[in-house]
């Protein structure tokens, strides 16, 4: 069977991009390890931030710019809720690299915003009990994007145009051939296209061995805790958090779906690994850890467990995420290392992969901090 473009990974990206090439009118294959969607990768869990002053760095605010036009084009074509205005809150010490990375994203980028104390915080959105010296960024596009929603939403959209896409096909191999395109071979089948895109998530290292050490999984524990007051958990009073505090780096979401408060701490417990030697199972000390964070930060919201649940990062040595083609193979697509923070970039991503793997594989995005030559990545 032949094709333009085959896409590995029918997760968050892969989904956008099978979407934007059959937009494109390509003949698309999309092969998925598990189901669509599945919880064994980085796209389950019903939510995901979307931010726009970004304190990882400004370079991504045009990314962001276009992700949202494009989350609303997709919603708008499927009729499904995928984006929830909340508000967001950047917040940590005054001379911290969150605080400070958000308003210098907001400030290059002209975008409205206010700078609130602890306390301003505190008396605005209830549920946060911020300590004192904290400040924070308030933008007020902030929200969530509903992830496994978004992924129906793309594969739908990319099968009426004619896409095909086949879950619990893992792939087994891929090549290059000598004439430039890609043989892919599965359990079920032998496939052939002119290109080929990688949105394999923290399978990236499994599919190019030479990038196993820029493409890292990590395991990551989410709770859903209900709140005694859930009215203050609710998202028009409850703006999706990014948090320094002194025991780490921390998320939340206000109650959507799942009946709880909803929020995890940035790299967990630390623990790397391949995907099928990660434990699953979140465990008592999972929670713990969690827990402490609640009953510090949001007390209200340190009720009983709605949820508990694990997944998975893929860390770059810097942090930012791999948007490449591949050196020396240039018909082959990298995406979807985004160590922990790519979710929300899921529909510009997939408008650049579709760029990247058609024509001749240039994309008007500012992309080159994110090309596998950077020298972050060199030197790792
Ligand atoms: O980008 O806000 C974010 C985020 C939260 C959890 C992982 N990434």
């Amino acid at each position: 069977m032949r094709y333009d473009v085959i896409v590995v990974g029918i997760g968050g990206m892969g989904s956008a991009a099978a979407w934007q090439l059959a937009r494109r009118g390509r003949r698309v294959l999309g092969l998925e390890r598990y189901d669509i969607p599945h919880a064994m990768g980085s796209s389950h869990g019903i939510s995901r931030i979307i931010r726009l002053p970004y304190y990882e760095d400004p370079a991504y605010v045009p990314l962001l710019r276009r992700a949202y036009a494009l989350w609303r084009e997709i919603e708008a074509a499927s009729g499904a809720e995928l984006l929830v205005a909340t508000g967001s809150i950047d917040g940590g010490p005054e001379d911290g690299p969150l605080f400070n990375g958000a308003l210098a994203s907001a400030r290059l980028h002209g975008l409205p915003h206010e700078v609130l104390t602890a306390d301003a915080v505190n008396a605005r959105f209830p549920a946060y009990r911020l300590p004192a010296g904290t400040r924070a960024v308030f933008q007020a596009e902030g929200g969530l994007i509903a992830s496994e929603r978004a992924i129906v939403a793309h594969v739908r959209a990319a099968q009426s145009l004619g896409a095909e896409i086949h879950a619990r096909e893992p792939v087994r191999e891929w090549r290059a051939t000598p004439a430039g395109g890609v043989v892919v071979k599965t359990e079920q089948g032998r496939y052939e296209a002119e290109r080929l895109v990688l949105a394999a998530g923290a399978w990236m290292g499994a599919m190019v061995p030479g990038l196993a050490r820029l493409a890292v999984p990590e395991r990551q524990v989410l709770a859903w805790l209900q709140p005694d007051d859930p009215s203050l958990f609710d998202h028009a009073r409850f703006p999706v958090f990014n948090l320094d505090v002194a025991e780490g780096r921390y998320y939340g979401f206000p109650i959507y779906e799942v009946p709880g408060f909803k929020f995890g701490r940035y790299h967990h417990l630390g623990e790397t690994g391949a995907p099928e030697d990660l434990r699953r199972e979140p465990d008592a000390r999972d929670e713990a850890l969690l827990r402490d964070f609640a009953a510090r930060y949001f007390p209200a919201g340190n009720g009983p467990t709605m949820a508990l649940r694990s997944c998975l990062f893929t860390n770059t040595p810097d942090g930012h995420f791999v948007l490449d083609r591949l050196p020396g193979q240039e018909q082959v697509v990298v995406a979807s290392p985004c160590s922990g923070h790519g979710y929300k970039f899921c529909s510009v991503i997939g408008e650049i992969l579709a760029d990247l793997a058609t024509g001749d594989g240039t994309t008007r995005h500012d992309i080159g901090f994110l090309d596998l030559r950077r020298p972050a990545l060199a030197a790792a």
